[in-house]
């Protein structure tokens, strides 16, 4: 059986039901994405393509305090626009080095392979198509040089608290001295804010929520009715957790796979769909510490919404 059919039985059959926020990301749902992040509602996206923007130098200028020579490797890279930035200050500043682009799609790797190196002419790419971790450890016997990680979009927010500990330990574990962590966070704000934009005006985080339903009709055979489910966000300020459920809307039973699977949901029932925690300067402080990392620089844009932080390993 495929891995995503029995994630989805494992999480339908828990109680509360979860559903895990990787699967999110079909063709459909990687649209429905790229549209979220160009939302005004949306406000992560904008305010660290602004950091990378607005303080390129300063950022390289943190890399360089850490180690004159490195590579760049850059974890779920996606479309690299924000890194783009820094890269070609890279190369109009005649520094030698590689990118090393990491992501689990294929397309992605071979879109970034082919376009990058028209836009910034000399850049050197290597793209790593794979998990994070297996191809970070390519990288390090590829490169010759210091790494400068980059895990960018506050894509360590979609982990609780204890797991993006344990992945910054694990992350802390596979780097060399001198090497550093360049991560971006989202901030505790005003809890309208946040939920905001997770419960965007035009509807795109509830459909991309739903497309967790469409997905499993097309690929699991399961019969959902997604009229009968509606998106929910909660945002609790004090642990800064931001969640989507799904809710259904009535007593149904939905079936899955060949072999008919069968799942009940009662009326206002929730599925957990996705965590995306906030953090405080002050947590991400403490986060750094507790995974092995100095806090070398933080950047944050103009209204302190978001943060990229730059962490050492001694
Ligand atoms: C990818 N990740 C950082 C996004 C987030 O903000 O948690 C995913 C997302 N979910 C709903 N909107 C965007």
């Amino acid at each position: 059986m495929n891995q995503f059919y029995s994630d989805v039985v494992k999480g339908l059959s828990s109680n509360p039901k979860y559903l895990l926020s990787k699967y999110f990301y079909d063709d459909a749902g990687d649209v429905i994405f790229e549209k979220i992040m160009r939302s005004p509602d949306y406000y992560l996206t904008r305010c660290e393509l602004s950091i990378f923007k607005d303080q390129t130098q300063q950022l390289i200028e943190a890399f360089d305090a850490g180690s004159a020579q490195y590579d760049i490797v850059e974890l779920g890279a996606g479309d690299a626009l924000k890194t783009s930035h820094l890269l070609r200050y890279l190369v109009q500043n005649g520094k030698e080095f590689t990118y090393y682009p990491i992501d689990i799609s294929k397309q992605v790797i071979q879109k970034l392979e082919m376009h990058l190196p028209r836009q910034i002419p000399w850049l050197q790419v290597t793209g790593l198509n794979g998990e994070y971790f297996p191809m970070l450890e390519e990288a390090g016997r590829l490169s010759g040089r210091k790494k400068v990680v980059l895990f960018l979009g506050s894509n360590i927010g979609n982990m609780y608290p204890r797991e993006a500990q344990e992945f910054c330990r694990q992350l802390n574990g596979m780097l060399m001295p001198g090497d550093i962590l360049l991560m971006g966070a989202d901030l505790k704000k005003h809890p309208e804010t946040i939920l905001k934009a997770y419960n965007d005006e035009e509807g795109l985080t509830r459909e991309f929520n739903l497309n967790l339903l469409r997905r499993m009709n097309s690929e699991l055979d399961a019969d959902f009715d997604v009229s009968a489910f509606q998106h929910f966000q909660t945002y609790d300020p004090g642990t800064g957790s931001c969640k989507s459920y799904l809710i259904s809307l009535a007593d149904q039973e939905v079936t899955i796979g060949s072999e008919k699977k069968v799942f009940y949901f009662s009326e206002n029932e929730s599925i957990f769909t996705e965590v995306s925690q906030k953090y405080s300067p002050g947590e991400l402080g403490a986060l750094a510490e507790s995974a092995g990392f100095t806090s070398l620089a933080q950047f944050f844009d103009s209204r302190s919404w978001f943060t990229d932080v730059i962490w050492g390993k001694v």
